[in-house]
């Protein structure tokens, strides 16, 4: 990952860094990144910055719930966890250059079918194992050191340990972090709501999920929230089939959301993975008139970020971190999918 100094524009993709802007033509121009500001903007800005947040997301600060949560402050970092030789290390491992989106689509034969199929299934209970350990007073580095451990147990790699400099095996994004949280030393509090994003790289095949888990008793606005997101989820898998446009995946994902006024995170979009952990085609959450058509047998990832305020990211200088830029909270759920004959089957399933 290039330190905050660069210059070069940047947009992220649910862990896609630097590369995925110099690798995707089609969205090269849509984003703009200001090191200045730490915002990440869109260059389209007058058709969808702030005009944005009034036509599709029509909460603004006045209207969001006073709630006394504190904002998010970034704590310590523990050592670098080790993995044994023996376990298989993709590629991007000890290199600081994120690899970016790779060009051509995840499309599989019957044995890549199969190792997607368990690597799929590996992240899913990884997943659901995390989640049973979100708890008031549970640091989010001990969700790390369990993830790490159950993936190594497994026989697979963390995929985010080492990915464009990634220092932990997992993200955990609480409250108002939308993705690429790094786990540290910060107790969960009552009320947090806590986004684990797992993927693990099994025998060459990377399996990606991840979903958002209440921490105690949380407040009914972020329960929805968390609902409505998952729901745009489950909608967006529900039309993909061979032949579909992806942009209808954006589409039905920004209609659920507006119909609950949420907004739609932009700067952060689903990938192709399987060999590669980010590949062709980006897939965008929000409404667009992107080129591209699904295809038999192939793999990707859906992972709408939906926020209760503003919409824009503002990234912490750890260079990972993303957060609303009014504290406001966001949450997010994914899944891999396969596309079959008949439809899409969800991959990141225990
Ligand atoms: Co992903």
């Amino acid at each position: 990952m290039a330190g905050s100094s660069s210059l070069q524009p940047r947009i992220l993709s649910s862990f896609v860094g630097d590369g995925l802007i110099r690798s995707c033509r089609p969205l090269y121009g849509l984003f703009r990144y200001d090191p200045g500001r730490k915002h990440v903007s869109m260059q389209l800005s007058r058709t969808f910055s702030s005009i944005t947040n009034l036509l599709f997301n029509r909460r603004t600060l006045d209207e969001l719930s006073n709630s006394k949560r504190k904002r998010l402050q970034p704590g310590k970092l523990s050592p670098r966890r080790p993995v044994p030789d023996h376990i298989m290390k993709p590629p991007y491992v000890n290199s600081q250059q994120a690899p970016g989106i790779a060009s051509g689509p995840e499309v599989h034969n019957k044995e890549g079918i199969e190792c997607m199929r368990a690597s799929g299934k590996l992240a899913a209970q990884v997943l659901e194992f995390a989640g049973t350990l979100v708890k008031p007073g549970v640091r989010t580095d001990e969700i790390d050191e369990a993830v790490h451990q159950m993936i190594i147990d497994s026989g697979a790699y963390p995929s985010p340990l080492g990915y464009g400099g990634f220092p932990k095996s997992v993200c955990t994004s609480v409250n108002e972090c939308i993705c690429h949280g790094i786990p540290d030393s910060r107790p969960l509090e009552d009320g947090d709501i806590i986004n684990i994003d797992v993927t693990v790289y099994l025998n060459g095949y990377h399996g990606d999920t991840s979903a958002t888990f209440f921490c105690g008793e949380v407040e009914e606005e972020a329960k929805n929230l968390v609902q409505v997101t998952k729901k745009c989820l489950d909608k967006a898998i529900s039309i993909c089939a061979p032949g579909v446009e992806f942009k209808k995946i954006g589409r039905t994902i920004h209609d659920h959301a507006d119909k609950h006024r949420y907004g739609v995170v932009r700067q952060f979009v689903g990938h192709g993975v399987g060999r590669v952990f980010h590949a062709d085609p980006v897939i965008l959450h929000f409404r667009n008139n992107e080129d591209g058509r699904m295809r038999l047998n192939q793999t990707f990832t859906i992972e709408p970020m939906l926020t209760i305020g503003s919409i824009n990211p503002i990234m912490w200088d750890d260079n990972w971190t993303v957060v609303t830029e009014d504290g406001s909270l966001s949450a997010q759920f994914e899944h891999t999918i396969l596309i079959t004959e008949d439809g899409a089957e969800i991959l990141t399933k225990c």
